[in-house]
């Protein structure tokens, strides 16, 4: 009663109040016109006036005036709001655009603020240095059992969320971190994973042996590159269980795609994976004499560092400050910051904990000595031979026979295999009989090449198994599963690799637009908000491009690898003739990317992705998408005496001799593992971070806006943005917003309760009431309405003393 009372009494005053701001509002208006973010290519964008308008483009002056006055197209103007803004949730801001969505970003982040909401997702901005207490373990106990919002965005908050959410819907959880190359997905995961791990109180034996496999991981998967000194070249997607009572009961994890290239070679200023210089700077010297070690210039498949390690204990004696300025220095690949020595300290001590003996270590180190001695295999052409065959070279036998020894292999059969091919004869009397082909010096090259891949890559699913067994599995009711996964990428030349990665970035994408619409509906419906059905642009159809059984993109490859004599220009042919009227399919030669090399039709094809077009060259997808070795190869290593290897190669496992064709798809493998995660993903509740890295230099106090942009954009972070600007993305609780205005209200109208209060207030401030709707804890306000709002409220103190003292006059 008190209630309706008081509403009764301060309707009048309320629609008085509004009339008499109209006026200011005008000016409001006016002052909107003028005062906008205008697109800059390096910063994003800056704060201009409008100083003329014309049809479609208008002149704008920058305020900051370094910048000189520009031209600018109306589509890359966007309204700006007064003051400076600092939201946690961007949704909060009082206009939301993706510049106003750009400056809230680039605010906080000057400000160690790296984290931010856009609703329920958190977007993290690296910030390339140590931010004091950010990650402590009292910043743990501070988040624990709080809920999203009560606290500064964190990922911790989201880690929380996770395990509360896990708890009361009784549901999986899993969290999806993204971003491009050195964003900070793998930072954020460990981050994530120190939480789930924590939060049962103590970090238990299992707990341990979850976070014990990161070093593990990351010696045999990160490399350096040149956008990430630590560069994970694979994907993988970590659960840790929990039973009924929420205790760490076990862990899982699946890993995606190795980039098996970078085993022989890399870019320069690139380093191979870590695990080769750790082996080459830190072995003891009895390890070093078993294993013949040199220094990483000695070998082929690490050539682009030269004399990294010509003293590699001093290495780690340069002071920090030091170390610093010379990881600044471009150049040789001299990169001190990465501590080699210790780093295998590290390791051999991480893979004791694994449970493994000093012989089982001894097998790993033995095979990864193994691959760099084999990269030094060169081949000669044997003088006056007619079929053209080759040898290995005079130089290399020292090499041979130390691969040989530490493989298992017989030397001869080795150089056998890596010089020759066997195959079945067809047709005749002789049918089936098998028979030795003469390699060429490039095949020969090739098959050793290959037979590193495949023995580091499958090293790599090893150490990857044994992490697992080690971590202790009891029955499980749910777990949470992190995903740390490349995001999409576009290079000068793209390949294959590129062109599964992208392809795994639209199924995540798929996802994320189906999730957080679904997320944002459900929220409109669960506040009681009548909001019509959204509807998105859908990237299925470049999925079906790509993975369609009939003649999707991999079953293509597929059958063109099953062919005779694949080529990279039939198969490119084969995707330009099915897909042929397809939009997202093109011709390379439309491709943006045209500028920077010349590719020919037929050696490739563009595919326009929800981020971007990205053209292809085919020309090593063939033998990309083939993880099978020549069967003389494969053969070997089956019988070999190293018993690591023996089992990394189980016999029958021999395609070769079964038919003429010699192929594993690798593309498919990968279809399937994304499938079976696609799986898991739907079946759970899901939370996403976004990661942005501010600037390529990998400085800090560093934010270059346009890259931060660009990837936002590619996110599709901004596409959610454009989707709350049809719904309604600011949103207040009422008594955030009652307290926003306490101060500036009059006493009276203070004593209403907050719902009351915003109810009176925007009913009677000439607001449409199609600007705003009512939720049942939140105010929803439509794009720009807020500010409006808030402008009224706070325009000229003289009309809100003019309020208090009529309010004053009314109650007396
Ligand atoms: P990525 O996982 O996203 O790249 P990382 O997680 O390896 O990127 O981050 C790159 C580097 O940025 C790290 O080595 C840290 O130096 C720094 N960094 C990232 N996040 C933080 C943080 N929260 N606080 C401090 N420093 C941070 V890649 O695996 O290349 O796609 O393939
Ligand atoms: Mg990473």
């Amino acid at each position: 009663n008190n209630i309706r009372e008081w509403k009764l009494l301060l309707f009048p005053l309320l629609v008085n109040c509004g009339e008499l701001l109209e006026k200011q509002q005008a000016t409001v208006r006016k002052m909107d016109t003028q005062l906008v973010w205008a697109r800059d290519p390096v910063e994003g964008y800056i704060q201009c006036c409008i100083s003329e308008i014309g049809a479609k483009e208008f002149e704008v002056t920058p305020i900051d005036r370094k910048y000189p006055k520009r031209s600018c197209h109306v589509d890359d103007i966007f309204s700006s709001c007064d003051g400076p803004q600092d939201h946690d949730d961007n949704c909060e801001l009082m206009l939301l655009n993706e510049a106003t969505f750009l400056d809230n970003l680039k605010t906080r982040y000057y400000k160690d603020k790296i984290y931010t909401y856009v609703a329920n997702i958190l977007i993290a901005v690296n910030p390339y240095r140590e931010i004091t207490d950010l990650y402590s373990s009292s910043t743990i106990k501070k988040y624990t059992g709080r809920s999203l919002g009560e606290l500064p965005p964190h990922v911790f908050a989201i880690a929380d969320k996770a395990i509360r959410d896990m708890r009361v819907l009784k549901s999986s959880q899993s969290i999806i971190v993204s971003g491009e190359s050195g964003a900070g997905k793998t930072e954020s995961t460990k981050y994530l994973l120190k939480y789930l791990c924590h939060s049962s109180d103590s970090a238990g034996p299992i707990e341990q042996k979850i976070l014990d496999a990161n070093p593990v991981l990351e010696a045999f998967g990160n490399a350096k590159t040149t956008r990430n000194n630590n560069s994970s070249r694979f994907g993988k997607f970590i659960e840790v269980h929990y039973d009924a009572k929420c205790q760490v009961v076990g862990g899982y994890i699946s890993h995606y795609l190795l980039e098996k290239s970078r085993i022989c070679t890399q870019s320069s200023e690139e380093r191979n994976y870590h695990v080769f210089y750790m082996l080459l700077a830190g072995a003891p010297q009895q390890l070093r004499d078993k294993l013949n070690l040199g220094k990483p210039d000695d070998y082929r498949y690490l050539s682009g560092c030269t004399q990294y390690f010509a003293n590699a204990k001093t290495e780690q004696l340069i002071p920090a400050a030091q170390k610093s300025s010379n990881h600044m220095k471009k150049g040789p690949l001299k990169d001190p910051i990465i501590d080699d020595y210790n780093h295998f300290q590290n390791l051999d001590r991480a893979l004791g904990r694994l449970g493994l003996s000093e012989v089982n270590k001894l097998e790993i180190y033995s095979l990864v000595a193994a691959v760099l001695h084999l990269g030094n295999i060169a081949f000669e052409e044997i003088p006056d031979d007619a079929r053209g065959g080759c040898q290995v070279s005079e130089t290399s036998e020292k090499s041979l026979t130390i691969t040989s020894k530490l493989l298992g292999v017989d030397p001869s059969e080795l150089r056998q295999a890596l010089v020759s091919r066997v195959m079945q004869s067809k047709g005749g009397g002789f049918k089936g009989t098998v028979i030795m082909v003469p390699l060429k010096i490039y095949e020969a090259s090739n098959a050793r090449d290959a037979l590193a891949k495949a023995i580091y890559s499958r090293l790599f699913d090893r150490i990857v198994a044994l992490i697992n067994q080690s971590i202790p599995f009891q029955a499980s009711n749910f777990y949470i599963g992190v995903l740390d996964i490349a995001g999409f990428e576009y290079f000068t030349v793209n390949s294959f690799e590129q062109f599964c990665i992208n392809y795994c970035n639209e199924k995540l994408q798929k996802f994320f637009n189906d999730n957080i619409l679904k997320n944002e509906q459900e929220l409109y419906k669960s506040e009681g908000l009548n909001v019509p059905e959204i509807t998105f642009t859908d990237n299925q159809d470049i999925i079906d491009l790509i993975e369609a059984k009939a003649n999707g993109i991999y079953t293509l490859l597929d059958e063109e690898s099953k062919l005779p004599k694949p080529s990279a220009q039939h198969f490119a042919a084969e995707v330009h003739k099915a897909w042929s009227n397809h939009f997202r399919l093109g011709l390379p030669r439309s491709s943006r990317l045209k500028a920077h090399r010349t590719l020919r039709d037929e050696d490739g094809f563009l595919v326009r992705h929800f981020a971007g077009a990205v053209c292809y060259n085919t020309e090593q997808f063939i033998e990309k998408n083939n993880d099978a070795l020549h069967a003389s190869l494969e053969g070997l290593v089956q019988e070999c005496e190293n018993p690591l290897l023996k089992t990394l190669f189980p016999s029958g496992s021999n395609t070769a001799l079964r038919g003429k064709l010699n192929f594993i798809s690798v593309g498919s493998k990968f279809k399937s593992q994304l499938a079976e995660l696609m799986e898991k993903l739907e079946k759970n509740g899901t939370n996403f971070i976004r990661c942005i890295k501010p600037n390529s230099k990998m400085i800090d106090r560093d934010f270059e806006g346009g890259l931060a942009l660009a990837q936002l954009k590619c996110s599709g972070t901004i596409s959610v943005l454009e989707l709350m600007e049809h719904g309604y993305p600011s949103r207040v609780q009422f008594a955030d917003l009652y307290n926003m205005y306490k101060s500036v209200l009059p006493p009276a109208l203070a004593k209403l309760p907050p719902r009351t209060f915003c109810e009176a207030m925007l009913q009677s401030l000439n607001l449409s009431s199609k600007d705003f709707k009512f939720g049942v804890k939140k105010v929803f306000f439509r794009p720009g309405k807020f500010v409006e709002f808030d402008r009224i409220m706070k325009s000229d103190p003289e009309n809100l003393l003019a309020i208090v003292a009529k309010v004053k006059k009314w109650l007396i």
